[in-house]
Parts: C-alpha cells; structure tokens; sequence
C-alpha cells in the first residue's frame, strides 16, 4: 500500500499534477489543492457511486462549478469499495479521457463526501438540509426493482422489506433512528420524507441510466411508496418533488489494476480511484429543478422540452448495438466492444438493427446517418477496453429498453423483425429455455405473437451468418 505524505500546511503552493515525481504521493485535497479552496458544500446527493457517475454527473459538475458551489455527496451502490477509496482521497480522483490518438487527464473534485450507501443516516441528514438542491441516480436498470406494471416490484423481498419499513416509519427526526432501507428508492423515500419533516424545501430527482422516460418512471414508482408512509407524504412528493427525465451517454468501462498504475506512472498520484472513459459525452434534461442546480450546459448538456426522441436514439442505437454485440460477441471470439465491431458479421448485425430502428425514429433533428457514423467510431475505439461481459450484466432488464420496443414497433408495422430477432435469440439460447418463455418476461404480448416467437426459435443456435 502507497506511502502516507505527511499532512500538509494550508500555506502549501498549487501542486501540478502533471509533474512525474521521484516518488508517488497519495491523492487528497493536501497532496492536491487545485487552486487552493477547500471542498463545495454538499448541495448534489448522488446515489450509485460507480465509474459511470464520476465520468459523467461529476464531470460536468466540476467543470462548471468554477465558483465551487455545488459539491457532490455521493452513496456507493452495487460498488462498495468506491466509498473505501475514495474516503481517504477526500473524494479526488482523475478522470482519463481516451480518445484514439491521446489521453486528457483531469483531476475531479466535485465529489466533497463519499458514503457507504447503507449509511442512512447520512442520507437522512444531507436530505433534510435546505440547501440541498438535486438527488442524481445512476443505480442501474435493474437497481429500480420495478415491477411489469411499472410499480415497486413487491415480489422482490427487499422492496417488500422496505414498504414494510416505510409503513411503519418512526414519528420525530428520522436521521437519530435512521431505519436500515435496503433498496435505493426506499432509501430515498426515507431520505425525502425526512426533508418532508424539517420543512419541505422542493428539490430535483434526476435518474441517469438507461432506462425509457426515466423521470416520469420514478416519479410513479416513487409516489406509490411515499403513498406507503401516508397521505401527506404522497401529497408533498406531488407536488413538491420534480422528478427530471434525462438521456446520459458516456462509455466508462471498469476500471482495472493496469489503469491505477497507468495513472500512477502519470501523474505521480497513487490514485485507488481513477475512472477511464471517452472524450464523448452527452447529457439530454427535461424537468424543473426548483432548489437551482450546477449550470451545467455551459459543459454541454442540454435542457430541452422532450428528451424522447434523444433518449430513444440512445437506447435504441448506442445501448441496442452493445447488447447485441455483447450477446453474440463472446461466441465468436470476441472480448470487448472493439473487437465485436470489426467482426463483419457483428457489424453487419448492428447495422440491420439500426436500420430498423431508424424507422421508429423522427427523421428530423436526430442526423442519424452523422449519429450512427459517430457510434461505429466511438466502439472502434480499441483504446477503450470496454468489456461485452460488463455490458452482458443484467441482459434481460436491458432488452426491454433497447430492443423490445423496436421489436414492437416492427411487428406493429408488418414487418418480422428480424434483426431484433438476433440478439433476442441469443439470450434465448444463453438462457436454455423455450423462447416464449424468455419473452414473457420480457414483453407478455410479444410472447403471444407467434410468427415472431417462430422466428427467434429458429434463429437460436445460428444467430448470424
Ligand atoms: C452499456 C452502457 O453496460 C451497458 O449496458 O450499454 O453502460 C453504455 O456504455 C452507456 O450507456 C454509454 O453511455
């Protein structure tokens, strides 16, 4: 383990981190000051500290936040050891972007607390406080625990185990007895009942995976279960509680052993935390957000009136090319999306998918030949390790945003489907169960129509040519 510099004087002089020293020191806000300022009050309350959340919502809130306004306390989710490494570091950490000729390094300081997401009560407080203004949530597809229907997925016993919690809340100050939530939501519910309590500032929820119309979601899924704790709860949620559709996009593979030491020889930081992505990023907002927020546009997101037909470009595309290639992929030989995409086969499979999704897609305003161009270069991108197996996560949450509803919207219009059909096949055969099956879990009427169930049968087992 990296040696400990001695603590350092506030008189320290500004500290290039570009400079290749002699010997490694750790990364804090003492080994690193950046212009000398201490953290930004904790304003943003980020749920899902993983690589993606700090390449994307950290990033665009560091580089707009000169004034150092908006500091970003962030809960672990299905990462546990982000909070362990980032603790220590005072929540610094440095943001690789790799493109194909070079890499852009960026120390990030946004992040001013990083939690354990099972400390409650930190929530609990941070929620309460007026000045908190915006919750963001990268927990992934399978994180909001929903039901077909759209609701809590109540046969999923840890929803069940907080709607249970969430009944029965204590009267009085929730952060003292913080109840032991277990589920994301249920902890935000906790959380935002708490604000309710101490007074009722509104304040933004913003969801940033892939999921379809994602804020009109959560605001479903999250009154239901302030309609757990009662009436005036359900009531304040309404009406006090924006909840803010976004489109993210930013490819951030895992990070590795060999990035840490990478980023050591580089900077001279030991840093336990480094996150690599791509030069690309995209942010697409559609909601209020009634405590203010980072300006971040002036980084290049955008805040328009309907994030429909971006976020469906980038389900239907980006995250519909990845499943597919991450299903038939590894057969073929194949490790990381770079490779995939220069198997012909595969990239002709992408093609034919994205040719039916296009067809579900305005002709205006997206420039999908110049979008469809730029992601075979984003995948080509071999700098990149982006793993299939990483993306193979959680399959079957994610063929029901990005291929299922092209695979409707096909059959709707009488045609077969059939590019949908590959991936759908291949999870099939990954699956070993009939393919009505697999798709009655994905999309009930899908599995009742039959032509379509005959043709992912007969496509399992040669998915591609
Ligand atoms: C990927 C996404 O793992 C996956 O399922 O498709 O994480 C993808 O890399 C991002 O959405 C890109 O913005």
């Amino acid at each position: 383990s990296p040696a400990r510099a001695p603590a350092t004087s506030p008189g320290r002089p500004t500290e290039d981190s570009a400079i290749v020293n002699s010997h490694v020191r750790p990364l804090n806000r003492s080994t690193h000051p950046g212009d000398g300022r201490g953290p930004a009050p904790a304003r943003i309350v980020h749920l899902g500290l993983g690589a993606f959340h700090r390449a994307h919502q950290a990033w665009y809130t560091d580089v707009v936040d000169a004034a150092g306004e908006w500091g970003i306390a962030a809960f672990t989710g299905r990462s546990p050891a982000a909070a362990e490494e980032l603790g220590p570091q005072d929540g610094l950490f440095t943001l690789v972007e790799r493109g194909g000729g070079g890499d852009g390094v960026r120390v990030v300081r946004s992040i001013v607390e990083a939690w354990d997401g099972a400390r409650v009560d930190r929530l609990v407080a941070l929620l309460a406080h007026p000045e908190t203004a915006v919750v963001t949530l990268t927990i992934t597809e399978a994180g909001y625990r929903l039901a077909a229907d759209g609701g809590p997925d109540l046969t999923d016993p840890a929803v069940a185990a907080d709607v249970a919690l969430l009944r029965a809340l204590p009267d009085g100050d929730l952060a003292a007895h913080a109840p032991a939530a277990v589920t994301a939501l249920g902890r935000l519910v906790v959380g935002l009942e708490a604000r309710r309590r101490a007074g009722g500032a509104p304040i933004a929820v913003v969801p940033c995976d892939n999921l379809a119309s994602n804020g009109r979601l959560v605001r479903a899924v999250l009154l239901r279960l302030a309609a757990e704790v009662g009436p005036e709860t359900e009531a304040w949620f309404a009406s006090d509680v924006s909840c803010v559709s976004t489109s993210v996009d930013r490819i951030t593979p895992r990070t590795t052993d060999a990035d840490r030491e990478l980023v050591r020889q580089s900077t001279g930081f030991d840093d336990a935390a480094p996150v690599i992505t791509e030069p690309f990023t995209d942010w697409v907002l559609s909601g209020d957000f009634p405590a203010g927020r980072p300006a971040w546009e002036q980084a290049g997101a955008r805040f328009v009136a309907d994030v429909e037909p971006f976020e469906r470009r980038k389900l239907w595309l980006l995250n519909g090319a990845h499943t597919l290639l991450a299903l038939l992929g590894p057969a073929r030989g194949h490790t990381t999306v770079a490779q995939a995409i220069g198997d012909p086969a595969l990239r002709a499979a992408v093609e034919r998918l994205w040719d039916e999704a296009q067809r579900h897609l305005p002709a205006e305003g997206l420039d999908l030949p110049a979008y469809r161009a730029a992601l075979v270069e984003r995948f080509e991108n071999s700098r990149i390790e982006h793993l299939l197996e990483q993306i193979l996560l959680d399959t079957d949450k994610k063929l029901v945003y990005r291929i299922v509803p092209v695979a409707v919207a096909e059959r709707a219009a009488g045609r077969d489907a059939s590019a949908c059909a590959v991936p759908v096949a291949a999870w099939v055969e990954r699956q070993g169960e009939p393919a009505v099956d697999v798709l009655e879990r994905l999309d009930p009427a899908l599995a009742q129509d039959e032509q379509f169930v005959a043709l992912v049968e007969s496509l399992v087992g040669a998915p591609v040519a």
